[in-house]
């Protein structure tokens, strides 16, 4: 905490410092950035794209937020750049200018960010880096913790641990503390976060990915794959709770093939880490990929088909530990 306050000091003190987003845009990205923007007038949370939830939230809140092109004009005096939640540059979707100091705030499992002598890595491994940025805040700079920030923060909680399905003791306290003066009540937020409108067109795309689901048995590991056009990440979590011990989601758009995997908890303790997995198949086809053991994702120039085989080849080869079911 001592490292990270005293880089953004010495950072917003040279220039503006740009907190960079992930370019999915979601709640724990977005009101992490927002967040920390908020303890210092030279930072600016700012990034390619605005999730839904996260759109809608920050135009409940008048939350500032800079929407960037894919290649911004960066400002001539930069002090610094911050990323968070973000394992590496390709995420963000952007490319950051050349020689500026960076920070990168993640909990993510894979990291592929190169680090010079003035760059700060502040990895942990909290269930969302909305959990760091609330402690540093905490700590730090309490006067900024106002019921918007709270809101932010607790949402980007929320939804990383799938409302608090994949929590764990850390997680819970820190939502506790979240709310330990705050001046909103719990239920009536959670309602808002989850009162999430999906439009027929959307429904759907969910019901035609589901209808076109294949199931695979893949060494030791029962897999359900499909491809979707949109919310493939739900897709996903429907697969898993369909009873698939790892879920595969691919889609193709614009060029770019991207793939998202789920796998249960079950899964996980059996020794499935779709992070490192996906990471590994960047390694193998290119691309750009990571993510946690239970959650993860890869994007590249791959089709699809090849990505999805690649895919497939990886997890047959996956042990499964003697111990477990
Ligand atoms: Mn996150």
């Amino acid at each position: 905490m001592e490292d990270l306050a005293k880089w953004i000091s010495s950072a917003t003190a040279k220039g503006a410092v740009p907190i960079i987003t992930g370019r999915n845009g979601d709640m724990d990205t977005i009101g992490s950035a927002i967040a920390l923007a908020s303890t210092h007038p030279n930072l600016m949370a700012c990034g390619l794209h605005l999730g839904k939830l996260a759109n809608r939230l920050c135009n409940e809140l008048n939350a500032p937020f800079r929407k960037l092109s894919k290649s911004p004009d960066w400002p001539s005096k930069l002090g610094g750049i911050v990323i968070v939640d973000a394992a590496s540059e390709t995420q963000t979707g952007l490319a950051l200018p050349e020689g500026v100091p960076i920070c990168v705030i993640d909990h993510h499992d894979t990291c592929e960010w190169e680090f010079s002598e003035s760059d700060l890595e502040f990895r942990s491994n909290a269930r969302s880096t909305t959990q760091i940025i609330f402690n540093y805040l905490n700590s730090n700079h309490p006067k900024c913790l106002t019921d918007e920030v709270r809101k932010l923060l607790l949402a980007g909680l929320i939804t990383d641990t799938g409302r608090f399905k994949h929590a764990d003791r850390d997680a819970i306290l820190c939502a506790a503390n979240i709310l330990d003066g705050a001046n909103f009540e719990y239920q009536e937020f959670v309602e808002y976060i989850q009162n999430e409108e999906i439009n027929s067109s959307e429904r759907g795309a969910i019901l035609k990915a589901l209808s076109r689901c294949q199931t695979t048995e893949c060494g030791k590991w029962n897999l359900i794959h499909t491809h979707a056009g949109i919310h493939e990440g739900k897709v996903a979590g429907i697969l898993t709770q369909a009873g698939a011990e790892v879920a595969l989601v691919s889609r193709y758009r614009d060029g770019e093939t991207r793939l998202t995997a789920r796998a249960t908890r079950n899964s996980t303790k059996s020794g499935i880490h779709l992070g490192e997995m996906m990471k590994e198949l960047s390694n193998k086809i290119g691309g750009d990929g990571g993510g946690h053991d239970g959650a993860a994702g890869w994007t590249g120039k791959s089709d699809r088909i090849a990505a999805e085989t690649a895919f497939i080849n990886l997890l047959a080869n996956q042990r499964r530990n003697q111990n477990e079911p």
